[in-house]
């Protein structure tokens, strides 16, 4: 009780904030109030330049018309309907624009309501997929090191973030992991992929699948960049040899492009970018521009046709959420991918990504800055911790910038971009600027 904010006279107690310091966030609130396009404007009338795109979700721009007016014209006509033996036709509107932007052979689209329920669903089509087809053994899912895949228990248990998994008991049984792909010592300051570390992804085939054997392993799922983590980019020819051992074994490669996707990396997916297609793919944040929760997961052919057997009668996966392809989100959804097509945002992302490289790295010899990735429009600084206090010295760059009209966002001991793919130079010019101010302070 008494978290009064004294600018806006509001008790600030009752809601308990997702991965955030309540009791020093409510000492020192920051309030966002309203958006449009590029800036937030804070509590006490500040502009603050969005250099994150919200929580990478709004990669449109905050506050546009088309899915304003898309969203408010579906409240009028159809708030609820369901799709369990049911349908309305917002949904399937949507599964045919997703999939129609999604690589070829990749038709279907199944809807959450979130990248963590995308990613439970996809773990359990990954599992009920191989049971259809009689290889019901297949139930070893293989994540990554330092992945991030949301906070449900499927996501945390292939996920590898420490502070993610340590709280949290057994979480699923029989999971391994792949080690992450990022070495300081051969990758500092990549500009876009390294060059080096391909080679991490043969321990797939040279310890994972000896030790479990492959007839036991249903998947492997990986972000094709690491985004929480700090933006690992993938080393050039990674990605390509996962699928490559996938294939030969028979395992399902499963993209998390919660990040990646809707033209974060200057493409509709990540897997358009890499040309390497996975089994599944799963979505949420820029698919609705973040107005509306949705996720979902994109589905190739031959996987959705394995459940599409037996009798017609048979429900065919027991699986879903109430709001499964829900109208509002839906019609956000549909709107969002109509206007990141009618403007050429993923091209518009593409073109300006040089001018993103050359800002950014130029950071490279501030105080304590350690590394500088990027691929797209990520962009991550790794500072140095400060002895014995990890993480501390982001987080004072990022409420640094904050005071100073920024909005970056801390991880561990990184500063990540992510601005909206409507980012203009001058935009970028500001966001590196105000950075390489903040990282003098707070060293
Ligand atoms: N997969 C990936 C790759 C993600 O990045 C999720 C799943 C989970 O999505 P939901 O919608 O359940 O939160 C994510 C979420 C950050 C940050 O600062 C990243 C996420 C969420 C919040 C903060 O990097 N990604």
């Amino acid at each position: 009780m008494g978290n009064v904010d004294t600018t806006l006279g509001m008790d600030l107690s009752a809601f308990w904030m997702p991965f955030s310091a309540n009791r020093q966030f409510k000492h020192a609130p920051r309030l966002l109030v309203g958006a449009k396009d590029m800036h937030f404007t804070a509590h006490d009338g500040r502009k603050v330049l969005d250099g994150t795109a919200g929580l990478w979700c709004v990669n449109a721009g905050h506050g546009r018309e088309r899915i304003i007016n898309a969203v408010k014209a579906q409240l009028d006509v159809l708030d609820f309907a369901p799709t369990f033996q049911m349908g309305h036709p917002k949904a399937f509107e949507a599964a045919r624009k997703i999939a129609a932007l999604a690589p070829a052979g990749l038709d279907h689209v199944f809807f959450a309501n979130s990248g963590s329920e995308a990613v439970d669903s996809a773990l359990k089509i990954a599992l009920a997929y191989h049971r259809a087809r009689g290889e019901g053994q297949r139930t070893i899912l293989i994540g990554r090191e330092r992945g991030y895949h949301g906070t449900g228990f499927g996501g945390i248990s292939v996920g590898g973030m420490t502070n993610n998994r340590k709280t949290f008991g057994n979480l699923l049984p029989r999971v391994d992991h792949l080690r992450h792909t990022w070495d300081i010592e051969h990758q500092a300051y990549s500009r876009g992929q390294p060059e080096w570390g391909a080679h991490f992804a043969d321990e797939l085939e040279q310890r994972i699948i000896p030790l479990h054997d492959a007839s036991n392993i249903a998947a492997v799922i990986v972000e094709p960049v690491a985004g929480s983590t700090g933006g690992l980019v993938p080393p050039k020819g990674y990605l390509e040899r996962l699928r490559a051992i996938c294939d030969k074994y028979g395992l399902l490669l499963i993209f998390d492009e919660v990040i990646t996707g809707f033209g974060r990396l200057g493409k509709p997916f990540a897997a358009d970018y890499f040309g390497v297609t996975p089994d599944l793919m799963t979505f949420a944040k820029g698919v609705t521009n973040g107005t509306i929760p949705m996720g979902g997961v994109v589905v190739k052919n031959q996987v959705y046709d394995a459940f599409m057997q037996g009798p017609e009668a048979a429900i065919e996966l027991f699986h879903g959420y109430t709001y499964s392809g829900h109208p509002i989100a839906a019609a956000a959804a549909s709107a969002t991918v109509d206007l990141y097509r009618e403007e050429g945002l993923f091209e518009r992302a593409a073109a300006i990504a040089p001018y993103f490289e050359q800002a950014l790295h130029a950071l490279k010899g501030l105080p304590n800055v350690i590394d500088i990735r990027n691929l797209g429009l990520i962009g991550v600084v790794e500072v140095a911790a400060r002895p014995g206090a990890a993480g501390a010295r982001a987080f004072d760059a990022f409420t640094d910038c904050y005071a100073s009209g920024l909005l970056v966002r801390p991880a561990g001991d990184t500063l990540a971009l992510s601005p909206p793919l409507i980012v203009e130079r001058n935009h970028i010019d500001e966001m590196v600027g105000t950075l390489a101010a903040a990282l003098k302070r707070v060293a």
